[in-house]
């Protein structure tokens, strides 16, 4: 069980954020009412959500979940393998602080970024993409390990992270998308393959039983539903066209 998020509002800059997507400018009102109700979501999930400012100097930084791993047992900064988005690491570090008494870090010379990196119970499957690399994952995994944890990489070439095509729902279910539909390293899971249509939904939240969905997908909604979660949908259309999902937005702890 989850009892807290943190979460950081959208700056204006996020017209400048990284994408590949290819879906237009994001429309900022709409992004922050988005936004605002994400954060209804996960109260309604019964966390209590810290809210951080903005910060204009970094486009991407409301896609909180890449800067930081938050576990049950310890916390470790990233080092992102995107250059522009470095600088987010550190403002994080006041928030986490208050939540764990001792903070990790990947040193310089590893790249990580947090959307790579599944947890499954005690386990954390980290994704060898573009942004998180051997070096970093190689560190990540002595952390979890110091910590009573575990770790594995994972292969991949075509995702951005390794959450933008699978998302543990708990119960052994395992939603999956594209290269990850049959990958060896999660043949043990129910995999719940996400068609090509509605791809962006791979990337679905498990907070205490009940599953965010990203609205607008409802083969996806339907294949959830049946599996006996309670759903939430949150419009993320906004973020859709910065490459983030509904994990990226919070760090849930
Ligand atoms: C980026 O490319 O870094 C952002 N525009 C999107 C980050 C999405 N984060 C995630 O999948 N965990």
């Amino acid at each position: 069980m989850f009892t807290r998020a943190i979460v950081r509002k959208p700056c204006l800059a996020m017209l400048s954020g990284l994408t590949e997507a290819n879906m237009g400018l994001p429309d900022y009102t709409l992004a922050c009412a988005q936004h605002d109700d994400y954060i209804s979501a996960l109260k309604e999930c019964g966390l209590q959500v810290t809210e951080l400012p903005a910060i204009e100097d970094y486009p991407d930084s409301c896609f909180v979940e890449d800067v930081a791993l938050l576990t049950r047992k310890c916390a470790i900064l990233t080092h992102p393998g995107a250059a522009s988005r470095r600088g987010e690491v550190s403002h994080i570090e006041d928030a986490i602080k208050l939540f764990y008494p001792h903070i990790e870090r990947i040193n310089l010379t590893g790249h990580v970024e947090a959307g790579d990196i599944m947890m499954v119970d005690d386990h954390f499957y980290i994704g060898l993409s573009a942004r998180t690399n051997v070096d970093g994952a190689t560190q990540m995994i002595k952390i979890l390990v110091k910590h009573n944890l575990s770790g594995s990489m994972v292969e991949m070439s075509e995702l951005l992270h390794l959450k933008t095509g699978l998302s543990y729902l708990e119960n052994n279910n395992l939603l999956t998308f594209g290269e990850m539909n049959t990958h060896p390293d999660f043949a043990q899971f129910n995999g719940i393959k996400i068609d090509k249509d509605e791809d962006y939904a791979a990337n679905s939240v498990w907070i205490n039983g009940t599953v965010l969905v990203p609205k607008g997908f409802p083969k996806a909604l339907h294949a959830i539903q049946q599996l006996g979660y309670k759903t939430r949908e949150v419009a993320m259309s906004e973020f859709q066209k910065l490459d983030g999902g509904l994990s990226c937005l919070s760090l849930r702890f």
